[in-house]
């Protein structure tokens, strides 16, 4: 019964405190009498993973005896970002933690500090991953999240004279006091091998007999829920070294280099790789991939035939979800274990597999997409070639059916691609054996049916949803801006709204009271001045908190166009160098903040990263403009870095070229903490403007729908002379770097600027001015911040996670009893 008891552990501040004493002494093994910040986070860490193990274990004892149907989250990328301070909220004990540290002369923000994020992904689609989970564990939802445990996460960005250099991420170095070894929850990995034939019961079977195997071992990191005992499992795999691999070696007599040979399956999941399109096609990562997947369904497999001994009712049991197509090779993998190894039919697999998956496509470059040359395939996984030729044969037999000879369709839709090297199209592959496909926005899914997907769509139109993204409150919020979380329960009445966000639409109601008005100013303005402190130290500027805040963080990308941002920061610039003195009194101060880090074999934006750096240089050492203007860059942007800069900004910048942002997030992210939006009509931020209208945002730039044709009118187009103006400075060596920069000014006025900047910089000015109007009006500035916060509750992931379970995946909550 004591699964269902409360637990032994007791959370008032004196137990607390004994609790961390405890760890101080035996689990980091230092003198109780005196430890350092470091090993105080350690010691606290260790105190709070006992809580989470306690919540664990009885939440995984209750889906064991309930045994609902479960969602299994399948991602390459988990941006988790720090877990202390995440958990003791969601916990409900972060005051008595803090007061417990106090009486042992500590302070939680400065322990807390202490912790380095966990950067197991790249960008949008990792942290995304990170908010579900935590919206999963929150709602109650019978849930498993599974990724690649990687030795070394995104790289650490480093910055020399102005250039990104790209360090190693060895995020282990220190332990991780978060993850649970299981040593003996692990799994055989095939790679390579034939495959042979044999006779069962009359029947031909084939068998995969492997040229080599790796073992995937699991490491549980538990996912606490706000507000419930639920905590569910994020379960990484990490590679070792397999006991049955290269006995022939040993037997040689080859000592050294055997043990060095089997070393080398742990390279498998050493790894992030960086998103980049040159990884696409080769052998590690596609190793990676199926090391992944295969893991996963063994376990998952597993764990279903504990409690059933039937596979008719898999579909009642198990909804697999592929986060965008890296983890695709799991339906393949599905179909060989029911039809090899579980010697199911092939009609039987296939009316198995062709419900349990669930696609959400997380980009609009149709460059994008991967491929698998047919070769790779073959050597390195020959039965799931032959599976997907068979899958494909199928598909093409029954279309041919509904669609006739048109072969031009057929062979754009067929999921092997032909031509001098033959591939497979992973989109393809997983659009036809998925369930459903779902976009991350409203706009996205219009893009899938007309552009990406256009000949699935048409074919198999029910199959095409969205289910526009959303971001964790608790994270965004609560843990990163905890003042301004007082203060929104405060005037709320309440803090329900951190598991019912909807209500915060309730301060829509307050958005013209002065006295709120005063409370939201001074929360922004502290949030400012510790901004404003992170940037001296970080870059040595010293900033004004008076000044506008003016922020663009998000991965450098030329469909983003930091260079448009910076542009206009040199148009900026231009215009205050060649103002009267009375005028420049009129100017607003701004800062303008730009963060992210470049795929290190990305040029072009790793040249906008010296051009910001090169121009920053200028501007901030020109004693004609003192606080008038400053940028800054700051470094390696992160998930805790994110949470220092977001709530201190008070202007956003989301400026992609109309019709190539999936969706963004952290839009969402900035707008609950009340920042206001300068942004283009992409992606989810269309949704956001019908939220809370386009008068409470800047909004500018040419609509999705106008960008096709106005690529084509633009080339032959004058840009407009103070774009020309700017570019030309770029181009003339204003900021000094001229041939390095040139690529970049080429694009725009040689190579028919394909991402609109010359389009879109006119207005892109008048919206700036705008926001610089609105910003001198202190009043009218703070109640688009409150109703930028009133209306984000549309844009909480726990929505986007209900409306999953509902129309995609059909699971129910199952909530574990207090
Ligand atoms: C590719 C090749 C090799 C290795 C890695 C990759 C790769 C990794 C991550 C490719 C793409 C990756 O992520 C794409 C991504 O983050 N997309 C963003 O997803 C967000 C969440 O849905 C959206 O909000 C963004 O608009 C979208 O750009």
């Amino acid at each position: 019964m004591f699964g269902l008891m409360d637990g032994f552990l007791r959370n008032d501040p004196l137990s607390l405190q004994k609790d961390i004493l405890y760890h101080v002494e035996y689990t980091v093994a230092r003198s109780r009498f005196s430890f350092d910040d470091f090993e105080a986070y350690q010691a606290l860490a260790h105190s709070v993973r006992d809580r989470l193990i306690e919540r664990w274990h009885d939440t995984q004892q209750y889906f064991k005896r309930k045994d609902p149907k479960r969602l299994y989250f399948l991602s390459l990328e988990f941006l988790m970002g720090r877990t202390l301070s995440n958990s003791i909220t969601n916990l409900g004990i972060r005051n008595q933690y803090a007061e417990a540290l106090n009486q042992l002369g500590f302070e939680l923000e400065v322990v807390a500090e202490q912790e380095g994020d966990a950067a197991l992904g790249n960008g949008g689609l990792a942290r995304l991953s990170a908010c579900q989970m935590d919206s999963l564990a929150t709602l109650d939802f019978p849930a498993w999240g599974y990724g690649l445990r990687y030795q070394y996460g995104l790289f650490r960005q480093v910055i020399l004279d102005g250039f990104q250099h790209e360090h190693p991420d060895y995020w282990l170095n220190f332990g991780n006091p978060w993850e649970i070894e299981r040593i003996h929850v692990s799994y055989s990995v095939k790679f390579y091998g034939t495959v042979e034939e044999e006779v069962l019961n009359g029947e031909k079977n084939k068998i995969w007999v492997p040229g080599e195997m790796v073992e995937a071992v699991a490491y549980d990191n538990p996912i606490p829920g706000y507000g419930t005992r639920n905590t569910i499992n994020l379960r990484l795999w990490a590679a070792k070294p397999s006991d049955q691999d290269d006995v022939e070696s040993f037997n040689t007599g080859d000592y050294i280099n055997s043990v060095i040979n089997r070393q080398r399956a742990e390279t498998i999941s050493n790894v992030l790789y960086p998103d980049d399109r040159s990884y696409q096609g080769k052998e590690l990562r596609l190793k990676q991939q199926y090391f992944f997947v295969s893991a996963c369904i063994q376990d998952i497999i597993r764990r279903f035939k504990d409690t059933n001994n039937s596979f008719d009712v898999f579909t009642d049991k198990v909804a697999l979800q592929l986060n965008d197509t890296h983890p695709a090779l799991a339906i393949p993998e599905v179909m060989r274990v029911l039809v090899d190894e579980e010697h199911l039919g092939w009609n039987q697999a296939w009316g198995i597999v062709s419900k349990i998956f669930f696609l959400t496509s997380h980009t609009v470059q149709p460059e994008g997409s991967e491929k698998i040359p047919v070769d790779l395939m073959e050597s390195l996984l020959p039965r799931h070639l032959e599976i997907i030729y068979d899958i494909n044969f199928n598909f093409m037999e029954e279309l041919k059916k509904h669609i006739g000879s048109d072969y031009d369709r057929l062979s754009r839709m067929s999921i092997v691609e032909e031509g001098p090297v033959k591939n497979i199209r992973v989109a393809n592959l997983s659009v036809v054996c998925c369930y459903s496909v779902n976009g991350v926005s409203r706009i996205h899914l219009e893009l899938l049916k007309t552009r990406v997907f256009k000949d699935f769509f048409e074919y198999w139109p029910e199959k095409f949803q969205f289910k526009t993204n959303g971001v964790t409150q608790r994270r965004w919020i609560v843990v990163s801006n905890p003042s301004l979380c007082a203060l929104i329960s405060k005037w709320l009445g309440t803090d329900a709204w951190i598991r019912d966000v909807d209500l915060l639409m309730g301060l829509r109601e307050h958005a013209g009271n002065a006295d709120l008005h005063q409370e939201w100013q001074m929360v922004r303005r502290v949030n400012k001045i510790r901004l404003a402190e992170y940037i001296e130290a970080m870059s040595g500027v010293k900033v004004s908190p008076d000044a506008m805040f003016d922020v663009q963080v998000k991965r450098i990308h030329e469909y983003k166009r930091q260079l448009l941002n910076l542009l206009g920061i040199i148009h900026r610039y231009d215009c205050i160098k060649n103002m009267k003195e009375s005028d420049r009194r009129k100017v607003v101060p701004r800062v303008c903040i730009i963060g992210g880090k470049a795929a290190p074999g990305y040029e072009a934006a790793k040249k906008i990263i010296k051009l910001c750096h090169a121009v920053g240089e200028k501007i901030n050492n020109d004693p004609d403009i003192g606080d008038l203007l400053k940028l800054v860059f700051i470094p390696d942007y992160n998930v805790s870095v994110a949470e220092l800069v977001i709530p201190g900004s008070d202007l956003s910048q989301h400026i992609s070229t109309a019709g190539h942002e999936a969706s963004g997030t952290s839009n969402m992210k900035f707008l609950m903490n009340g920042c206001v939006l300068l942004a283009t009509s992409d992606g989810s931020t269309i949704e956001i403007i019908e939220e809370i209208g386009e008068e409470n945002m800047f909004i500018f730039g040419a609509k999705v729908h106008e960008v096709p044709a106005l690529r084509k009118k633009h080339a032959e187009m004058k840009a407009p002379l103070q774009f020309a103006r700017v570019v030309r400075m770029v181009r003339d060596g204003y900021f000094g770097f001229e041939d390095y920069f040139k690529p970049l000014c080429d694009a725009i006025d040689k190579q028919g600027d394909f991402y609109l900047l010359g389009h879109d910089f006119a207005s892109y000015l008048e919206a700036q001015a705008a926001a610089d109007k609105a910003y001198v009006d202190q009043e009218k500035w703070t109640r688009m911040s409150i109703l930028s916060t009133a209306g984000s509750g549309r844009f909480s992931s726990d929505r986007t996670m209900a409306d999953y379970a509902e129309k995609a995946w059909g699971i129910k909550p199952c909530k574990c009893p207090l």
